[in-house]
């Protein structure tokens, strides 16, 4: 059993990965609709792998016999200036969610809930993981800069992430 303060923190959480899920949904919408269908697919699978963090916690809240209980989502941003300034967004978001992962870790430890801290540490991992990619997509951005044809090729290689 977990304290009424870690349910809580935890449901707080499932309420970011979700608002994480719809964000870079909202990001897939303003690609699309800019005819880049690659940044737009890399954002979908984005978006559905928020959709299965959200769901680790329901199911570690629901195993530890905790409830779930869901809040309304804040509405996202629905349009950006290029995909340079989506995937910066993109980047200060995954650092934003390390900071709050890192806080539950720190809240699990102080309460002495080993399992609770144990269950984290996938998400520790998963968290050096995304900042890093989304980090290296914003430097071949900054690279790219305005080159038509260098951003086509991005928008290609971005896409094939998308069918892996
Ligand atoms: Fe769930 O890791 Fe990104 O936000």
């Amino acid at each position: 059993m977990i304290s009424e303060k870690m349910q809580k923190a935890l449901n707080d959480q499932i309420n970011a990965e979700l608002f994480s899920s719809y964000l870079y949904l909202s990001m897939a919408a303003y690609f699309e609709a800019e005819n880049w269908t690659g940044f737009a697919g890399w954002m979908k699978k984005q978006s559905r792998e928020e959709y299965e963090h959200a769901m680790k916690f329901f199911h570690y809240l629901t195993e530890v016999g905790s409830r779930v209980t869901l809040e309304a989502l804040e509405k996202p941003k629905t349009s950006w200036t290029s995909p340079l300034e989506a995937y910066e967004e993109a980047h200060k978001h995954e650092l934003y969610i390390t900071k709050r992962i890192n806080d539950l870790v720190t809240l699990a430890q102080a309460e002495k809930d080993y399992a609770t801290n144990n269950f984290l540490q996938w998400f520790i991992d998963e968290q050096v993981e995304e900042v890093a990619s989304v980090d290296q997509i914003v430097n071949k951005f900054k690279l790219v800069g305005d080159n038509k044809v260098a951003l086509y090729m991005l928008d290609k290689e971005l896409g094939s992430r998308a069918s892996s």
